[in-house]
C-alpha cells in the first residue's frame, strides 16, 4: 500500500511544502502540497527530483575509506577506526589549528549538520573554519552586525505588501529567492505588479526575473555600490530623506550625508552604466512610493565592493523610512532560532595564518584555504573536515584549491557523493538523503517573508546513520574519547548546553532525542510559545502571520541604535571612491583592476564575466540527476550577439575562455539578453575529473567556471570571494 508523507523541500531556501507517495522503498510521486500554509502547492524540477536522489544508484550507502589511492566499502567502525588513528596524531603533534573545517551550503538545510556542526567545529578548536558563506552571504552578515548588533539580523523585503520593489544582483525566478525566503516568487511578483506596485531589476542581464519586471536597468558587474550611493545622494539632496518613527533609533545620519555627497548620479553614471536621470527618477519613486524596498542578493554580495553594497541596501531602506515596516524590509520573527551571542558584533576577533585576513561572523575567508594548506611553518593546515561542501567547484582559483588537497596529510569528507571534493578525502561518512531524515528549517524561517513553522518527521526510514549521530561520534574522536564514544551520552550533554543557553528546561523535550528534541526546546523558548508537538499535529505547517515591527527591541548595538555608518563599513569607502576617481580620470587601468574596463576602451576579445544559476541546478551537486541534466541546463558561455560577431564566435562555437586564474573551453551561447562587454557562465559544472563516482554528471561534464575566479582581489572588509566581474579574455577554441 502507497504512503503519503508531507515534507519541507530542503533543497533550497523557499522551504516549499511537498507531498510524497511511497511504495515500500520507491518514492512513486513528488507534488507540491497544496495545503501548505506557505507554499500552497508550488514545486520546481529540483523538488520533484527528491526522488531520483534518493533512488540514485551512485548516492553513497556505505562509509569509504581510501586505502592504496582506491576506495573501498568499510564498516562505520572501520570507518571511525582510520578517523580516531589519522587525525588524533595530527591535532596532538600539530595543534588544533592544523585542522581546516569548511561547511557547505547543503549543511545549513539539513537540521542535524545545522544543530550539530557548530557543536563539533568548536570543540576542533581551529580558527581555520570556513564555509560556502564567503563565497555567499557574508557581506549581508557583516553589515547586519554592524548595523543592527547580530549578523543573523538581516531584513527580507516584504514582498507580498511592498508597492515598489528594487532589486539588485538577484534572480529569485530561476534561484527561488535567496536570504528571502518566499516559496513562488513568480506569483509574489506577479500580486505586486496586479495591485498596482512597480518592480525593477538591475542586473547585467535581463533575467527572467527581469523580463516579468516593469523596468530592468542593465548595470555594468561589481558597480552597485556606486548606483546605490548615488540614490542616496538623490534622496539628500532633494530633501527626500524621510526616517520616520527610525528617526529616534538611528545614529549616523549626517555621516551619510558626508559620505553619500561626492556620488552624484552625473560621476557615477558613465560607470554604473545607466545615466544620471534614471538614476534620480529611481530615487524619486523609491522615496515616494507607498511602500518600498531595497532588496540586494548574490549579484551584490560576491563582487569587490560586496560589503558597501550590502550596507548600502540597508541604508537607503532606512533613509526612505521603509526598514521595520509592511511592504519594506522587515525582520523576520521565527519560532525557533539556535540561541546567538548576547554581545555586539565585531569581526576581526583573529586573523589568516599567511595572509592576515580577519575572522568574520567566525570564518575565515575560503579564498584562503589554499595559502593556509600551502604554506608550510607552525599553524599549516594538515587536515580537512568537508561537511555538505564541494569547494572544488565552488571556491575561486579552484585549480589551485584542489592541487592544495591533494597535499593534506588527511582528509574526511562527510559527503552523500563521491565527488570533485570527497575523491580527495581519506574517508568519506554517508549521510541519507532528504525523505530518510527529519527537518525543520532553522535558518531560512529566520530570512521568511511571513512567519511560519513546519517539522518534518523523516518520510522513510534509512540504513545509514543519521548525521548527527555522525557528527557527535566524529565529537567524541576529536576529544580524545575513542572511534566508539557514547553518543546518547553526548547529545544529553549537548541538549542540556541547548537547554540553558535557551532558558529552556531539558526535561520539557523528555523522550525525544537528537534534533528533535533541540527543535522542541528552541520552539519552547521561542516567541510563540509552541511545541514539537504543536508541529506534528500540523503537518502543512502553522502559518504565524505576515512579518511585524520588531524594532528597537530586535536592535543588539551597544548604543541600541540603528548604526547606519559604523567605521567598519566606511572605512571601505575610500576604496570605492579610488575606484570611481581612476575610472573617470580615464587611466588605462582597464584588466589591471577588477571590475570593467571604462567605457569604450575595451580591446577586442576583453570582456567581464558574471556567474548565473540554472533553474535545474543546485550549485554542484544536483547534476548526477538525469531529469535534470536534460534539455536547457547545460553549462554554456553566454555572449552578447555584437560582442561573438566581434570575434568570430557562433552559436555552438567552442570559445576558450582566460583568466589571471585559469582557462577554460566551453560552447558559446549567443544571446541579447546580456549587456554587451559582459559574458556568463555558471558555477558547479565541471565534472570530467578522475576518481568520482558521479556517472551521469561526467556525462554532462561542462567547465568549472571557478577555475577563472581569483584568490587574490576579495570584498576588502569581509574576504568574500570576487565571483562577479572577472576580467576574462575571450577567443575560438
Ligand atoms: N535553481 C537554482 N536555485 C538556487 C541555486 C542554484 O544553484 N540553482 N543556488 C542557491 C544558492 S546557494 C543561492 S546563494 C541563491 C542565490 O540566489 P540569487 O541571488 O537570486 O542568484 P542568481 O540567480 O545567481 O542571481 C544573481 C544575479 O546577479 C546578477 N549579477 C551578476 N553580477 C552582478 C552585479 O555586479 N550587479 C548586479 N546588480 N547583478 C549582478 C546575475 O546576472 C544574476 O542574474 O540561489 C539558490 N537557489
Ligand atoms: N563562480 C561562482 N561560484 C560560486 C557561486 C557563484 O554564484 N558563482 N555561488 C556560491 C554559493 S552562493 C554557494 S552557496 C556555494 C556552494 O558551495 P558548496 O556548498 O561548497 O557546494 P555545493 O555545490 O552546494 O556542494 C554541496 C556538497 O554537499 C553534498 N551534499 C548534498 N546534500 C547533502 C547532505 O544532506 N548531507 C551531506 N553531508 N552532504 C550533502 C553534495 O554531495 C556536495 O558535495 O557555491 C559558491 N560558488
Ligand atoms: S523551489 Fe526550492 S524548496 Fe521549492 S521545490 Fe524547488 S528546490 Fe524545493
Ligand atoms: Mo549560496
Amino acid at each position: 500500500m502507497p504512503t503519503t508523507a508531507h515534507v519541507t523541500c530542503p533543497l533550497c531556501e523557499a522551504t516549499c511544502g511537498l507531498t510524497v507517495t511511497i511504495d515500500g522503498s520507491d518514492v512513486t510521486e513528488v507534488r507540491g502540497d497544496h495545503d501548505d500554509v506557505f507554499s500552497r502547492g508550488f514545486i520546481c524540477p529540483k523538488g520533484v527530483s527528491l526522488g531520483a536522489l534518493h533512488a540514485d544508484p551512485d548516492r553513497l550507502r556505505t562509509p569509504l575509506v581510501k586505502r592504496d589511492g582506491e576506495f573501498v566499502a568499510v564498516s562505520w567502525d572501520e570507518a571511525f577506526a582510520e578517523i580516531d588513528a589519522r587525525l588524533r596524531p595530527i591535532m596532538a603533534e600539530r595543534g588544533n589549528d592544523a585542522v581546516a573545517v569548511y561547511a557547505g551550503n547543503p549543511s545549513i538545510h539539513n537540521v542535524s549538520t545545522t544543530l550539530y556542526g557548530p557543536v563539533l567545529y568548536r570543540a576542533i578548536g581551529t580558527k581555520n573554519f570556513y564555509s560556502a558563506s564567503t563565497v555567499d552571504q557574508m557581506p549581508k552578515h557583516f553589515t547586519s552586525g554592524y548595523l543592527f548588533g547580530a549578523p543573523l539580523s538581516i531584513p527580507v523585503p516584504d514582498v507580498d505588501r511592498t508597492q515598489f520593489l528594487l532589486m539588485l544582483g538577484a534572480n529569485p525566478l530561476v534561484s527561488n529567492g535567496s536570504l528571502m525566503t518566499a516559496p513562488d516568487m513568480r506569483g509574489r511578483l506577479r500580486a505586486l505588479r496586479a495591485r498596482g506596485g512597480k518592480l525593477v531589476v538591475v542586473d547585467p542581464k535581463r533575467t527572467r526575473t527581469a523580463e516579468a519586471a516593469d523596468e530592468h536597468n542593465a548595470i555594468r558587474p561589481g558597480t552597485d555600490a556606486l548606483l546605490l550611493f548615488a540614490l542616496a545622494n538623490v534622496l539628500f539632496e532633494r530633501d527626500l530623506v524621510a526616517l520616520g518613527g527610525l528617526a529616534d533609533h538611528t545614529n549616523g545620519v549626517a555621516e551619510m550625508r558626508a559620505l553619500a555627497e561626492p556620488f552624484t548620479p552625473e560621476a557615477v553614471a558613465s560607470e554604473v552604466g545607466i545615466d544620471a536621470d534614471a538614476i534620480r527618477r529611481l530615487a524619486v519613486e523609491l522615496a515616494t512610493a507607498e511602500r518600498a524596498v531595497v532588496y540586494g542578493r548574490i549579484g551584490t554580495t560576491t563582487q569587490e565592493f560586496g560589503t558597501l553594497a550590502s550596507w548600502l541596501v540597508d541604508v537607503l531602506n532606512v533613509l526612505t523610512g521603509n526598514l521595520d515596516q509592511p511592504g519594506g524590509a522587515m525582520f523576520p520573527a521565527p519560532a525557533a532560532s539556535a540561541p546567538g551571542s548576547s554581545k555586539p558584533f565585531r569581526h576581526g576577533r583573529w586573523r589568516s595564518r599567511v595572509r592576515g585576513l580577519p575572522e568574520v561572523y567566525g570564518e575565515l575567508p575560503v579564498a584562503t584555504l589554499a595559502d593556509e594548506i600551502e604554506a608550510p611553518g607552525e599553524g599549516q593546515v594538515r587536515a580537512l573536515l568537508t561537511v555538505a561542501g564541494n569547494p572544488c567547484l565552488s571556491a575561486p582559483n579552484a585549480e589551485r584549491l584542489d592541487a592544495a588537497f591533494g597535499q593534506l596529510d588527511f582528509m574526511v569528507s562527510v559527503d552523500v557523493y563521491l565527488n570533485e571534493t570527497t575523491r580527495h578525502a581519506d574517508v568519506i561518512l554517508p549521510g541519507p538523503t532528504p525523505l530518510e531524515r527529519q527537518h525543520y528549517d532553522l535558518a531560512f524561517y529566520q530570512l521568511s517573508v511571513r512567519n511560519v513553522a513546519n517539522w518534518t518527521p523523516a518520510a522513510m526510514p534509512s540504513d545509514l546513520p543519521q548525521e548527527w549521530e555522525t557528527l557527535l561520534r566524529l565529537l567524541g574522536v576529536v576529544t580524545g574519547q575513542g572511534p566508539n564514544p557514547d553518543v546518547g551520552a553526548l547529545d544529553d550533554f549537548v541538549a542540556g548546553e541547548f537547554a540553558r543557553r535557551a532558558g529552556a528546561e531539558v526535561e520539557e523535550a523528555a523522550g525525544r532525542v537528537g534534533p528533535e528534541r533541540l527543535v522542541d526546546l528552541l520552539l519552547r523558548s521561542g516567541q510563540y510559545g509552541l511545541t514539537l508537538a504543536d508541529l506534528e499535529a500540523a503537518p502543512h505547517g502553522v502559518d504565524l502571520g505576515p512579518l511585524t515591527s520588531r524594532l528597537p527591541h530586535a536592535l543588539k548595538t551597544a548604543s541600541g541604535k540603528i548604526e547606519l555608518a559604523p567605521e567598519a563599513i566606511t572605512a571601505d569607502v575610500p576604496r570605492l571612491a579610488a575606484r570611481l576617481s581612476a575610472r573617470s580620470d580615464g587611466s588605462p587601468d582597464g584588466h589591471a583592476a577588477y571590475g570593467a574596463a571604462p567605457h569604450g576602451s575595451r580591446l577586442p576579445g576583453e570582456f567581464v564575466l558574471i556567474g548565473r544559476r540554472q533553474l535545474a541546478s543546485n550549485n554542484s551537486w544536483m547534476h548526477n540527476l538525469e531529469t535534470l541534466v536534460r534539455g536547457s541546463n547545460r553549462c554554456t558561455v553566454q555572449v552578447h550577439p555584437d560582442d561573438a560577431a566581434g570575434i568570430g564566435l557562433t552559436d555552438g562555437a567552442l570559445a576558450k575562455v582566460s583568466s589571471a586564474a585559469g582557462t577554460v573551453e566551453l560552447p558559446v551561447e549567443v544571446t541579447d539578453v546580456l549587456r554587451p562587454g559582459v559574458v556568463s557562465i555558471p558555477h558547479g559544472w565541471g565534472h570530467d575529473v578522475n576518481g568520482v563516482r558521479t556517472s551521469v554528471a561526467a556525462a554532462h561534464a561542462g567547465a568549472n567556471s571557478n577555475v577563472l575566479t581569483d584568490d587574490g582581489p576579495l570584498d576588502a572588509p569581509t574576504g568574500t570571494a570576487v565571483l562577479n566581474g572577472i576580467p576574462v579574455h575571450l577567443a575560438p577554441a
